[in-house]
C-alpha cells in the first residue's frame, strides 16, 4: 500500500510539494494537468517536466488523476476514434515517465456534484455538502456556475470551464440516450484502451459516480456492487479496474463498503482507493466529514481492515477534507484535514498490520 495526496501543478494549489513531503507516511502525489483541454494529447515534454518537478521534491508520480475522457467517446460519436487515439498516445507518454495508475471517470457532462462547497459546521469548520432537493431545484448550468463560482479561484477537478458553455446541449443529448447505449460506449472505449494498458503495465481505475444516483436524468452507472461487477465484466483485463471511492459509493446507504472492498480488491481489480467519510442527514442529504469513524457513517477501521485482509497493493489517498484552522484552499483539497486523515489512515494500517503478525 502506498499513501499519496492529490496535488495540482502550475500554482493551482495552495498546498506545496514540500508540505506534502513533510507529511509523514506520504510517498507521492496523484498529479494532473487540468490546463490541457480534454481530448488533447499530453505531450511527453510536459509530463516529463511535471514528473521532474515532483521528483525534485522527493515524491513519486505513479498516479495520474484524471486523464479525462472526451464527451465524443461517452456519446459514441464518430469523433471518438480520434480521441481514443489521442488517449493512447497520452498513456504511452505517461508510461514513459513511470506512471503506473490512471484514475478517470465516465460520468456524462458533470463530474462530482455538491450543493455546497463550504457548508458551515457547528465547530466553525466548513465542509462540502450535498442536499438533493437543492441540487435538483437548480438547473445544471446554475449548479455548474455555483460550483465554479465558489471554488475560491482554484480550478475544480472535473469542472473544466470550457465544458460549461456546451453543458445544456450535452445534457439534452444524454437525456435521450439509453443506459444500455451508454454501457456500450464504455465497452468500446475499454476494448480500445486495455491492450495498451496491458502493454504499458498501467492499471486503470474508473471513479464511481458521485453521488451514486441519477441527477437531471443523466445516466449514472458506477453506483453499486452489481454495476461495478457489470463494468469489470465489460472488459475482463486485470488492468481494467475501479478507483474505490468510499465517500462516493458510501453516499448510498445501501452500499456495504467493506463488502465491496472485499469482493473487488479480492479480485485484484482495485488499483486506487479514495478514503473519506460522510455524515448523512437523511437518505440523499449528507455532509462530508473528517475521516475518523466516529465523525461519519462509515467505519474506517472496517474499511481499512478489509483492504488489508484482501492484500490491497495499490495506492490510497485521503479524499476531500474539511476546511479547518482557518485554511484557505481549493474546496475539499486543503492540507490540514487531509494530512490528519492520511496519518489516521496510516495509523490504522500500522495497527492492523502489527496485530495480524
Ligand atoms: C473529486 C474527485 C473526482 C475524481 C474524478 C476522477 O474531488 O474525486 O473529481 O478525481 O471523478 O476522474
Amino acid at each position: 500500500m502506498k499513501m499519496i495526496l492529490r496535488w495540482f501543478p502550475n500554482g493551482d494549489d495552495s498546498v506545496t510539494l514540500q508540505q506534502i513531503k513533510q507529511t509523514p507516511g506520504i510517498s507521492g502525489v496523484a498529479a494532473c494537468m487540468p490546463q490541457i483541454p480534454v481530448g488533447d494529447v499530453w505531450k511527453l515534454e510536459d509530463v516529463r517536466a511535471l514528473k521532474d518537478e515532483i521528483h525534485a521534491a522527493g515524491l513519486e508520480m505513479e498516479v495520474i488523476e484524471s486523464v479525462n475522457i472526451h464527451e465524443d467517446i461517452k456519446k459514441g460519436l464518430a469523433g471518438r476514434d480520434q480521441y481514443i487515439e489521442n488517449y493512447i498516445k497520452t498513456i504511452k507518454n505517461l508510461h514513459k515517465v513511470g506512471v503506473k495508475c490512471i484514475c478517470y471517470n465516465f460520468m456524462p457532462v458533470l463530474d462530482w456534484a455538491r450543493s455546497h462547497l463550504a457548508y458551515p459546521l457547528q465547530d466553525g469548520s466548513t465542509a462540502m455538502a450535498y442536499r438533493h432537493d437543492e441540487v435538483m431545484k437548480m438547473n445544471p448550468t446554475r449548479l455548474a456556475e455555483s460550483m465554479v463560482g465558489n471554488s475560491s479561484g482554484y480550478s475544480l477537478p472535473g469542472w473544466e470551464t470550457e465544458r460549461l458553455g456546451v453543458m445544456a446541449a450535452d445534457i439534452e443529448f444524454y437525456q435521450s440516450m439509453s443506459e444500455e447505449t451508454y454501457w456500450d460506449n464504455m465497452k468500446y472505449f475499454l476494448d480500445a484502451i486495455m491492450p495498451y494498458a496491458e502493454q504499458y503495465n498501467m492499471r486503470f481505475g474508473i471513479h464511481p459516480d458521485d453521488p451514486p444516483w441519477p441527477i437531471y436524468g443523466l445516466p449514472r452507472v458506477i453506483t453499486n456492487a452489481d454495476n461495478i461487477r457489470k463494468f469489470l465484466d465489460l472488459n475482463k483485463s486485470k488492468n481494467n479496474g475501479l478507483t474505490l471511492c468510499t465517500g462516493s459509493l458510501g453516499a448510498n446507504l445501501a452500499n456495504d463498503i467493506p463488502a465491496i472492498v472485499k469482493e473487488f480488491v479480492g479480485m485484484g481489480r482495485v488499483p486506487f482507493v479514495h478514503l473519506r467519510n460522510i455524515k448523512h442527514l437523511n437518505e440523499k442529504d449528507f455532509n462530508e466529514s473528517a475521516h475518523l469513524s466516529s465523525e461519519g457513517d462509515l467505519n474506517m477501521f472496517d474499511v481499512v481492515k478489509a483492504l488489508y485482509d484482501a492484500d490491497f497493493d495499490g495506492y490510497i489517498r485521503p479524499d476531500h477534507g474539511r476546511m479547518i484552522w482557518g485554511e484557505q484552499a481549493r474546496p475539499g483539497y486543503g492540507l490540514y484535514d487531509r494530512a490528519l486523515g492520511a496519518n489516521y489512515l496510516v495509523g490504522l494500517w500500522e495497527a492492523i498490520d502489527r496485530m495480524s503478525k
